[in-house]
């Protein structure tokens, strides 16, 4: 019987560069006298993520919602946004406080994101975009999703939150859709703390976007829209700088653990591994699992709390739908029957913990203890087999 963990497993850890080189950054910070509005730490971020993710247009936020709410109020859309009920709250919410109505469409089984064979039947004349999410860092059907935005001039936005540096045929995510939205926030690959950005194509938003963050301030006595305060400061930039140093050991890191747990996994019926991108195609984001309960024999709520009796915390992301929410009851696209297999999936998926400094024997373990439960579980189901029979 597989002990428990002495110290909790979460299901993730933020990447930290030595204490020693952030107060370095932080005595720069200090002495410039200059914390937050367009400091030199935030253009210098600014510039080199332009380089790492190879986008021309791109904008620094305080957090990933405020710069994907922003993104659409810069896009000036109207009506109804198609989009995922599977993702975070964060996705919908940024409708939400623009006043846009979420149309639900269901999602593809094997990557989690919005199936885009099912788009085209939502569109009405109220609809104005499609808001796709990279689910964990899958990327959605891009070319089949734009072939639909061209047919009706609809914009594209992706909530890249999942997708730092991920490519698709060896092109930058962010070079499909209008816009799309990164995170930084401290679970993810790199952050600064709490941060975000936007990618965007349309140069003429570099200016919108500068003011929808600032106040719609064009200068100290001029406001020329309503806007709001969603400006990276200068110690979040800071930070940023040097997590970037260490981003790619990070990946690499990653990936061996990835490795691990497939190889460890790959015996074990009803479990299969949804994020299965590696390389450049990956952003190495969440390492994330199905299970079936009928070939597994145990559900994954089941699992998810017998875990954590070893000290194990895995989370049950993006469990409850955005669709289930109270205040979206009334909306036609909320019917169960619109949504199979996203009401499925939300049962059966699993994010185990995912981080560079989770040693490889700590993941032969966790790969362990859920052989365990297996086999513990079979046996019931045998013993009541005899029972039954
Ligand atoms: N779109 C999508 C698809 C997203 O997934 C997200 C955010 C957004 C948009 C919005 O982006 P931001 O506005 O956040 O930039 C976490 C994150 O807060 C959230 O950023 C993320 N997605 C979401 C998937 O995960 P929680 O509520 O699950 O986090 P929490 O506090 O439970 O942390 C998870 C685990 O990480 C903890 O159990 C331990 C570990 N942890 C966490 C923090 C904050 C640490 O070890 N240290 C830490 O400082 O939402």
């Amino acid at each position: 019987m597989e002990s428990s963990f002495k110290e909790p497993i979460f299901i993730t850890r933020p990447l930290l560069p030595t204490l020693e080189n952030v107060t370095s950054k932080m005595s720069e910070v200090w002495e410039s006298k200059w914390l937050t509005n367009n400091g030199i730490q935030h253009q210098r971020l600014e510039n080199e993520l332009k380089t790492y993710l190879n986008v021309k247009h791109l904008s620094l936020f305080t957090n990933g919602t405020l710069a994907l709410l922003l993104g659409l109020k810069a896009l000036d859309l109207k009506g109804d946004v198609i989009t995922t009920p599977f993702t975070f709250p964060a996705t919908v919410q940024a409708l939400d406080w623009n006043n846009l109505t979420p149309v639900f469409c269901d999602i593809n089984p094997k990557t989690l994101t919005i199936d885009a064979t099912k788009i085209e039947s939502l569109i009405t004349d109220k609809t104005s975009a499609i808001l796709g999410v990279h689910v964990f860092g899958n990327p959605c059907d891009v070319e089949k999703i734009q072939s639909i935005a061209d047919k009706y001039q609809l914009k594209v936005i992706y909530d890249g939150a999942h997708t730092f540096g991920t490519k698709i045929n060896n092109k930058p995510i962010s070079s499909f859709g209008d816009m799309t939205m990164f995170s930084f926030h401290a679970t993810k690959l790199f952050n600064t703390v709490e941060g975000g950005a936007l990618a965007f194509k349309d140069k003429e938003l570099a200016e919108k976007l500068n003011l929808l963050k600032n106040f719609g301030l064009s200068g100290p006595e001029e406001v020329v829209m309503s806007g709001l305060n969603a400006k990276m400061n200068e110690v979040q930039a800071a930070v940023g700088l040097e997590v970037l140093k260490i981003v790619d050991a990070e990946r690499q890191k990653r990936h061996i653990i990835k490795k691990t747990y497939e190889q460890n996994l790959a015996h074990l019926p009803g479990i299969r591994v949804l994020t299965t991108l590696e390389n450049e195609n990956s952003s190495y984001q969440y390492f994330v699992i199905e299970i079936d309960e009928k070939k597994y024999g145990k559900s994954r709520d089941w699992i998810h709390e017998e875990l954590k009796k070893y000290n194990v915390f895995t989370r049950k992301y993006f469990y409850p739908l955005c669709s289930d929410f109270h205040w979206y009851q009334h909306l036609d696209s909320v019917q169960p029957g619109n949504l199979i297999e996203a009401q499925k999936s939300v049962k059966q998926v699993l994010s185990m913990p995912y981080y560079g400094e989770l040693d490889t024997e700590s993941v032969v373990k966790i790969c362990r203890i859920l052989d365990e439960l297996q086999v513990f579980n079979l046996d019931v189901i045998q013993k009541n087999d005899k029972v039954l029979f």
